[in-house]
């Protein structure tokens, strides 16, 4: 990636030429105005500098009808062109092209990725891409040691097709806005709200998207591109199941956890805390002592509720302190608490009630379902996450203790 908007120096889209005249249009005649103020300003104040007049050379002008008409006439008609181009080229991008005329893709914009949704092909597939941007790996003299990624965070389009997007973010997100500098696109990604904007890319390549509303913490990361195909490459794979034209991109776990931004939250090679709990460990003795002080009702379990006070004081210390380890070594007579709903070996009795000990498939898809508000924070839910996906996570996380 190279420091420079990818295409913004070229007309990459029917849009260009029309906005870079607006824009061009706007500078230079604002440059006329300010040098056509500022000159004579100068010039004035040098020639009228204090020791060249006296006071007695100074005439009393009233008025001038020739300069009025002239300062009241020529700002008109250049507010006239201002209106004029900027509004036509306003028309230009609000005027959408005919929906059966175009490909119409779903757009998400969440804290911080985008994703796509395409309509269904052919054969009723509907692709489904995006996922956040990995960030560049550098040393502590800022040298790149590993390049970051896009991941599979892009769109794929036809050239010399109308394309709307029509674009949203969870109702518990916020303002995003989706910004194509080469094509000169940008529009407002808003919560519970769809907004649309349309393009036709002209030349074959590829072109930065950003966001450009500040969004929080990991907005300057919230990075996609667009990738313009010839249209018969675009069918090829539209019509085909492969993920992506450059072909599928392996799930693994730790994909998963990149691509639906869980690392954003989560550390999960080190135990390190950033807004979520590692997800290295299980819990902390804090959390566990939490749970065992206010009891717990959140995720839907077979047992229903967990109780608040099953244990106190001592006992209570010395069953969270077991638990956040791992429940390793001998088990503290005072288990015998827990034991009962999250079993002997504290693996939650086959998904009656959480697995203390890890996080698996089970425990997964209630947090998935319901996300979680814990002493910690918020975990936000992910309710489209697929069987197989939480069963990768699951064997990931589990691996990785
Ligand atoms: C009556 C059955 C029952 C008993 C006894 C019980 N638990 Fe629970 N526990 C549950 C259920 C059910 C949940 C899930 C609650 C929910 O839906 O949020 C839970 C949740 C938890 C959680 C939070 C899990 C998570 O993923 O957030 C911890 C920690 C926990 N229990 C520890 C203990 C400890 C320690 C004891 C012994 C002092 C204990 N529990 C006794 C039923 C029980
Ligand atoms: C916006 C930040 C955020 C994102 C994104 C996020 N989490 Fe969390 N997660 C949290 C917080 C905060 C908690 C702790 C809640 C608490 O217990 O206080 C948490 C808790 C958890 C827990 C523990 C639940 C329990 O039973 O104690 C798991 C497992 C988890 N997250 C997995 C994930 C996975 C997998 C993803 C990606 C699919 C993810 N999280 C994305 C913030 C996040
Ligand atoms: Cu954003």
């Amino acid at each position: 990636m190279s420091n420079k908007l990818e295409g913004f120096s070229s007309s990459a889209s029917s849009f260009n030429a029309d906005m870079d005249f607006a824009f061009w249009l706007h500078v230079w005649i604002s440059v006329a105005l300010f040098l056509s103020v500022v000159v004579p300003m100068f010039y004035f104040a040098w020639k009228y500098r204090a020791d060249k007049v006296k006071n007695e050379d100074v005439g009393n002008l009233t008025h001038h009808t020739g300069l009025e008409l002239t300062w009241t006439i020529v700002p008109i008609i250049a507010v006239m062109i201002f209106f004029y181009y900027g509004n036509t080229t306003m028309q230009m991008f609000r005027t959408m092209p005919a929906e059966s005329q175009s490909i119409v893709i779903n757009v998400e914009g969440s804290k911080w990725k985008w994703k796509y949704e395409y309509p269904a092909n052919a054969s009723g597939y509907v692709h489904k891409i995006g996922g956040v941007f990995k960030k560049p790996v550098m040393d502590e003299n800022g040298k790149v040691i590993e390049p970051g990624t896009m991941g599979i965070s892009a769109l794929y389009v036809p050239v010399n097709t109308n394309i709307i997007l029509k674009m949203s973010a969870p109702l518990d997100d916020v303002i995003h806005s989706y910004y194509i500098p080469a094509f000169r696109m940008k529009e407002d990604v808003v919560p519970g709200r769809t907004t649309k904007q349309w393009f036709n890319a002209n030349q074959v390549g590829e072109y930065d998207v950003e966001c450009a509303e500040y969004c929080g913490t990991l907005h300057s990361y919230m990075y996609s591109k667009v990738v313009v195909m010839e249209k018969d490459e675009y069918n090829a794979w539209f019509n085909s199941t492969q993920e992506t034209p450059k072909g599928n991109f392996a799930k693994t776990g730790d994909s998963l956890l990149r691509d639906n931004g869980c690392k954003q939250c989560h550390a999960i090679e080190k135990d390190t805390r950033l807004i979520g709990p590692s997800l290295k460990t299980r819990f902390s003795k804090e959390q566990v002592l939490d749970v065992i002080k206010n009891g717990q009702d959140q995720f839907g379990y077979p047992m229903g509720a967990m109780p608040a006070g099953l244990a106190l004081g001592k006992d209570a210390e010395e069953i969270a302190a077991y638990v956040a380890g791992g429940m390793k070594g001998q088990q503290p007579a005072s288990f015998s608490a827990c034991s009962s709903c999250h079993g002997e070996d504290g693996k939650g009795m086959g998904g009656m009630s959480p697995n203390l000990v890890g996080y698996d498939a089970t425990l997964l898809s209630q947090v998935f379902k319901h996300g979680k508000e814990g002493t910690i924070g918020r975990m936000p839910a992910y309710p489209d996450m697929t069987e197989e996906d939480i069963s990768l996570i699951a064997e990931y996380l589990d691996k990785n203790k």
